[in-house]
């Protein structure tokens, strides 16, 4: 499989196969903890992945076969946040989040080691997971002066349930591959060898299916859970199917051309 490079950065890799993107976190000197920078840099690659048409599916994973993402990086992590080359402090992984939950795609966590911290609320805001058998699971906020409160713990709780979400923030314990797999918190799991093979058959396999059929699925799945802001997104997706239909066209059509519009030809089903 040769991965083409769509951009160079300096902590992230980001490569493009057949419709498909992938993000892979380049620090594994860290377990590939992130830094303010290195979510900007994941940013960046998302705001491709979303406007790029010959983007399918987009898959996060990080480099080398111990970690896909240990979290915030604890050397830079100071006052008010983690601080990156510009010297500010953010919390910029909750921007990422943001991107994955509502870019109209699926995105898969390919899992293949740790996912610690805010490195296991990664692949948790993802779409699918899918990991390898060594792969570990946790949060560690409490033990290390953090939480995400966010996303990291509702949406955790709406995955595998509110005790087990309670159970895994309050003890900061590690869960194994199959124990995460029993718990629902993954999809999959295979063989480290055969981890980028599966999530590229999933990717093909739902590249076969109908983009419009799943980006409303996401959406209407999101809408469930986000309130305000999810009906935002879900209602954004249903004006662009209507903007599809004549009847939206008439109703621009007839203000250009300073006319009253006809809207009595358009169906009114049942
Ligand atoms: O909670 C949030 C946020 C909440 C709200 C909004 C934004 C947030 C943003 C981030 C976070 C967080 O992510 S808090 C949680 C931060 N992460 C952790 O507490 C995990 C720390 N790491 C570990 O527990 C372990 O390293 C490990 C279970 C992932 C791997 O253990 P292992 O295989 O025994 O390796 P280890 O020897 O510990 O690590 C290898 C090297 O990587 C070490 O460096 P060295 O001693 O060789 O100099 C280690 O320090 C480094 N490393 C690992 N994880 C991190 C790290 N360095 C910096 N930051 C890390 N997260």
């Amino acid at each position: 499989r040769k991965w083409i490079t769509l951009k160079e950065y300096s902590e992230i890799k980001f490569e493009f196969f057949e419709g498909i993107a992938k993000i892979t976190i380049n620090r594994p000197r860290y377990r590939n903890a992130f830094t303010p920078d290195t979510t900007q840099q994941m940013c960046d690659a998302m705001v491709r992945c979303r406007e790029d048409a010959n983007i399918s599916v987009v898959v996060f994973t990080g480099e080398g076969d111990k970690a896909f993402c240990s979290g915030g990086d604890q050397n830079v992590k100071s006052f008010a946040g983690y601080i990156g080359s510009d010297g500010v402090p953010r919390l910029n992984i909750l921007d990422l989040q943001k991107q994955i939950r509502s870019i109209p795609k699926p995105v898969i966590a390919m899992v293949n080691g740790y996912a610690i911290g805010g490195g296991h609320v990664l692949h948790v805001v993802c779409d699918l997971s899918i990991a390898s058998e060594n792969a570990i699971f946790g949060q560690t906020g409490p033990k290390v002066g953090s939480f995400d409160a966010g996303f990291g713990s509702s949406y955790l709780a709406r995955v595998v349930g509110q005790k087990k979400a309670r159970e895994i923030w309050f003890l900061c314990e590690q869960y194994s591959a199959q124990e995460a797999l029993d718990m629902g918190l993954v999809n999959k799991v295979v063989p480290l060898d055969k981890l980028e093979d599966t999530v590229v058959e999933w990717a093909q396999k739902m590249m076969e299916r109908s983009p419009l059929a799943l980006r409303m699925i996401k959406a209407g799945l999101n809408a469930e859970l986000d309130g305000q802001a999810g009906i935002q997104e879900f209602a954004g997706n249903a004006t662009m199917l209507y903007y599809m239909t004549e009847e939206a066209h008439e109703g621009k059509n007839a203000f250009l051309e300073k006319r009253k519009p006809d809207f009595s030809k358009y169906p009114k089903f049942p």
